[in-house]
């Protein structure tokens, strides 16, 4: 039983109810409104909040994914503000009178209305397809770890002996174990060390391994996450951009101390790291830690390993987690050690 809208609606019904006939143009009005939010969310997205998203630009990687992020934000963005001014726009606009208990009018379908849905809801997801396949393959697979034999390499030359001089990809074997991550160097005599020096500019290859549960190695500044599985040669690429440090942190839940398996990394000039991965070479050569540990393998066998680490404990300097591989810092050391016994 519909009452009169004159009477009972002073609002924006009223008027074309009054007038008899014409509806004001609601999608043109809803378009004039979500153009100039639209385009101030696009600028407000890439001017303000773009630049300070993270991971931030540490590496080719990191930036990747902060350019990434800012790309589909601003995608979204539209599409967002399109079905929030709707909702707003209906409520104050369409919404039942007080006292008004009349049905709105029957409609049936709008083959132009229709026709565009279909046709920009499917051109926005294509695009967001199309962008995220290409950015997720460069560079050299965006970070993420691409297990043994990976299909977006990162240019780089392959050597024995790394120089900082050329292009050489610089070898890392990120080792994970409860609870500490370690790293060695195939390319200085398979050394290894508690701390990750990275040279600036420089292609890095991590070949990520596990000797007890799953673990994940996550370079955050980097823009590098790769599991860590023991028996698996996860590899994952960076270039990383300017010096400064960087945080390493476990990314998989592993154990009891899973929240304590973090370190710190640190970039530095190409031959910076040189000095620095020789003279930790030339150590651990001179303690005989290298002779000691295991020979340079892309995995390790968990069943062996601990063997192995009966003789490692004597040998002093080797510090890392509380496995048998790398006995921990012994009480009354700077690191301390949480679980040993
Ligand atoms: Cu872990």
């Amino acid at each position: 039983m519909a009452q009169n809208p004159a009477v009972n609606d002073p609002g924006a019904g009223s008027s074309a109810a009054a007038s008899g006939d014409r509806e004001p143009r609601h999608g043109l009005r809803l378009l004039l409104m979500w153009i100039p939010l639209s385009v101030a969310a696009i600028l407000i997205i890439w001017f303000v909040w773009y630049p300070h998203l993270p991971p931030g630009r540490m590496s080719d990687a990191a930036s990747g994914q902060q350019f990434d992020i800012a790309v589909l934000a601003v995608t979204a963005a539209p599409v967002v503000i399109g079905v929030l001014l709707y909702m707003v726009y209906a409520i104050v606009v369409w919404r039942a009178r007080p006292g008004d208990e009349s049905d709105g009018p029957p409609i049936h379908g709008h083959t132009k209305v229709q026709a565009w849905w279909i046709i920009i809801t499917s051109l926005v997801v294509l695009w967001a397809f199309a962008f995220g396949t290409y950015q997720l393959a460069q560079p050299g697979g965006a970070g993420g770890g691409q297990g043994p034999s990976p299909i977006w390499p990162l240019h780089g030359a392959q050597t024995t002996a790394w120089s900082p001089r050329s292009n050489d990809m610089l070898q890392v074997q990120v080792i994970g174990q409860q609870w500490q991550f370690t790293y060695r160097f195939p390319q200085f005599g398979g050394m290894e060390s508690t701390v990750l020096e990275l040279p600036n500019n420089m292609p890095v290859e991590f070949h990520v391994t596990s000797l007890d549960v799953i673990h994940s190695f996550w370079a955050y500044q980097l823009g590098v996450k790769a599991d860590a599985n023991p028996l698996v040669d996860n590899i994952a690429y960076t270039k990383p951009k300017h010096t400064g440090g960087f945080w390493v942190r476990c990314n998989e839940l592993c154990g009891i101390w899973h929240a304590a398996m973090f370190n710190y990394g640190q970039v530095v000039t190409p031959t910076a790291f040189q000095t620095w991965a020789r003279s930790i070479q030339a150590r651990e050569q001179a303690q005989g830690i290298l002779t000691a540990l295991p020979p340079y393998s892309l995995t390790y066998d968990p069943t062996v390993i601990p063997n192995l680490g009966r003789d490692i404990v004597k040998i002093a300097g080797i510090t890392g987690a509380n496995g048998y591989y790398y006995p921990g810092p012994q009480a009354g050391t700077p690191h301390g050690d949480p679980v040993s016994p």
